[in-house]
C-alpha cells in the first residue's frame, strides 16, 4: 500500500529536538593527541586492503580541533542539538585502569561549547572505537569487557552529572557483533560467529551495566542504547524465513531489552538464522543478567537506513533500489511501520528518538547540490511525522551525519554528511540538503511534498 502524503505540513509536537550526528573515530581525527590511546579501528585501519582508499582515522575531518567553528555552524544552521560519541582511549586509554583528564577535559568543553551555544547534547559512549588493550584481552567476546565499559561510563556520567544529556550506551551492537566479530569488515575482524554472539550479549551487558552506573551516580538526563533495525520482507512462501531473519535482525536486540529474554529463533542450529549452538549462547547468560539488561531505560534510539528481503531458502533479495551504499535498500514506509510496530509490540516501551538516518552521495568526490539526500530526508521524516500522528512517542531525530567523514570500510570515499567537508583544506560547506533541513528545524513541520 502506498501512503499519499496530506496537502498541509506534517507537524512534529511541540518541544521536538532536531539534531544532527556524528562518531568520534569518524570525525575527529588527532589520533594521538592529548594521551589518547590505541583503539581497534587505528589497528584495523592501519592494516592494508581493510579500508577501500587506506585512509586512517588522521585527520578524519580533524573536529578534534575544529569543533568550535563545528559548533557555530550549527548554530547557523539553526539546529537544536549535536550527537557526537566519546572516545574510550581517550578517557581510559588503556581500556581499564587509569584516567586521562586531558580526554574528560576536552568532551567537557565540547558540552559546554553546546550549552554555550543553546544546543543540546547526545552523547553516545561506544560508538566502535574499543581500546586495543581491550581487544587484546579478548574484547567484547568476554565478559570481563562488560565490567570495563561500566568503570569507563562512570567516569564520564560523574565528570558531566550536571548536564541535561541525552546518553546513548552502545552504538548499533549488531554492526559490532556481526560485522566485527562474526565477519571481518569491520575492526577487529575476527570472523566467527561464536564470537559474534558472545559481543551480543556482552555488549547489551555492559549496556545494562552502564544504565546501573548512570542511576547510581543520579546523573541528570536520559540514557538508552542505539539499534539499528531494518524492516524484513519475506517473498510469497517466506514467512517463516523473514521471520527467523527478523529475530536476528531486530528481536535478538529487542527483546533482551524491552522483554527479557532472547527469542528462540535467532540463534540455533536447527531453527535459528545464525546457525550456532544455542546451548553454548544460553551458558554465556548468566543469572541476573537478563535483569540487568532490562532494566528500564528512558529512551529507545532507533537507526534507521533500509530494509531486507528473503525468498524462502533464506536468500537475501532485493526488494528496493540500494542507495550508493550497496546494503541500503531505500524504503521510507519501512520507517513508519518500525515505529508503530515497536509501539504495538512492547508493552514497555520507552519514548522513542530516531539517532541515525540517512543516505551517501552519489558522486564520491563530493557534491554541494545533493537532491537525493534531501528527497530521502523529506520521505523519511514524513513517515515519522506520520507515526507520530498515530500514538508514537518519538521526540528527537539526529540526521546522519553533520559532516562527511571516515565511512569505516569505505573510508573517505562516501560521503554522508549534510555539510561538505573538503579534504585538503577541511573547508566546510551546507550542502542543499542543510539548507532544506534547517527550514525543517525551524518549521518544526516538514512538506506534504
Ligand atoms: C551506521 O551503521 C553507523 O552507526 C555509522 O557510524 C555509519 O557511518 C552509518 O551507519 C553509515 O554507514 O561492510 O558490507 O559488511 C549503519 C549500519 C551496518 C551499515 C554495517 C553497513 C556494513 C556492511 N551498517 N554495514 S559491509
Amino acid at each position: 500500500t502506498t501512503w499519499t502524503a496530506p496537502a498541509e505540513p506534517l507537524r512534529f509536537p511541540e518541544g521536538f529536538v532536531w539534531g544532527s550526528a556524528t562518531s568520534a573515530f569518524q570525525v575527529e581525527g588527532s589520533t594521538t593527541a592529548d594521551g589518547r590511546g590505541v583503539s581497534i579501528w587505528d589497528t584495523f585501519a592501519a592494516q592494508p586492503g581493510r579500508i577501500d582508499d587506506g585512509s586512517t582515522g588522521d585527520p578524519a575531518a580533524d573536529q578534534y580541533r575544529r569543533w568550535e567553528s563545528d559548533l557555530d555552524l550549527m548554530v547557523d544552521l539553526g539546529l537544536q542539538a549535536y550527537r557526537f560519541s566519546v572516545a574510550w582511549p581517550r578517557v581510559v586509554p588503556a581500556g581499564s585502569g587509569e584516567v586521562n583528564q586531558k580526554g574528560i577535559d576536552h568532551y567537557r568543553r565540547l558540552v559546554d561549547g553546546l550549552l554555550d551555544r543553546g544546543l543540546h547534547p547526545a552523547i553516545t559512549l561506544y560508538h566502535w572505537d574499543l581500546p586495543q588493550p581491550l581487544q587484546d584481552a579478548g574484547g567484547w567476546a568476554v565478559r570481563d569487557t562488560v565490567d570495563r565499559f561500566a568503570e569507563y561510563a562512570a567516569v564520564m556520567f560523574e565528570a558531566l552529572r550536571d548536564v541535561d544529556a541525552t546518553w546513548l550506551t552502545i552504538n548499533e551492537p549488531k554492526t559490532t557483533a556481526m560485522v566485527g566479530y562474526a565477519g571481518t569488515e569491520h575492526a577487529p575482524a575476527i570472523g566467527d560467529l561464536d564470537a559474534g554472539l558472545a559481543a551480543v550479549h556482552h555488549q547489551l551487558l555492559a549496556h545494562g551495566k552502564a544504565v546501573e552506573a548512570f542511576r547510581a551516580v543520579g546523573g541528570q538526563g536520559s540514557i538508552g542504547i542505539a539499534l539499528n533495525l531494518m524492516p524484513v520482507y519475506g517473498a510469497p512462501g517466506a514467512e517463516a524465513a523473514a521471520s527467523r531473519l527478523d529475530a536476528a535482525e531486530n528481536r535478538l536486540y529487542l527483546d533482551p531489552l524491552l522483554r527479557g529474554e532472547y527469542p528462540d529463533e535467532a540463534i540455533g542450529s536447527a531453527a535459528g538464522q545464525l546457525n550456532a549452538d544455542r546451548a553454548a549462547f544460553d551458558a554465556l547468560v548468566l543469572p541476573g543478567d537478563l535483569a540487568a539488561i532490562s532494566a528500564p531505560c528512558d529512551l529507545l534510539a532507533v537507526q534507521y537506513y533500509g530494509v531486507a528481503g528473503i525468498d524462502k531458502n533464506g536468500t537475501w533479495l532485493e526488494v528496493f533500489p540500494p542507495s550508493p551504499a550497496s546494503w541500503q535498500q531505500v524504503h521510507a514506509e519501512g520507517l513508519y511501520e518500525m515505529l508503530v510496530r515497536l509501539t504495538d509490540d512492547y508493552a514497555d516501551l520507552p519514548p522513542l528518538i530516531i539517532s541515525e538516518n540517512g543516505i551517501p552521495d552519489p558522486d564520491a568526490q563530493g557534491q554541494i547540490e545533493d537532491p537525493q539526500r534531501e528527497e530521502f530526508l523529506r520521505t523519511h521524516l514524513q513517515q515519522a511525522a506520520r507515526a507520530v500522528a498515530e500514538g508514537v512517542d518519538l521526540r528527537q531525530y539526529y540526521a546522519w551525519s553533520f559532516l562527511d567523514n571516515f565511512e569505516w570500510a569505505r573510508g573517505m570515499t562516501q560521503r554522508w554528511g549534510i555539510v561538505h567537508v573538503d579534504y585538503e583544506t577541511q573547508r566546510r560547506t551546507p550542502k542543499a540538503s542543510a539548507q532544506w533541513y534547517s527550514g525543517v528545524v525551524k518549521a518544526n513541520a516538514v512538506a506534504p511534498v
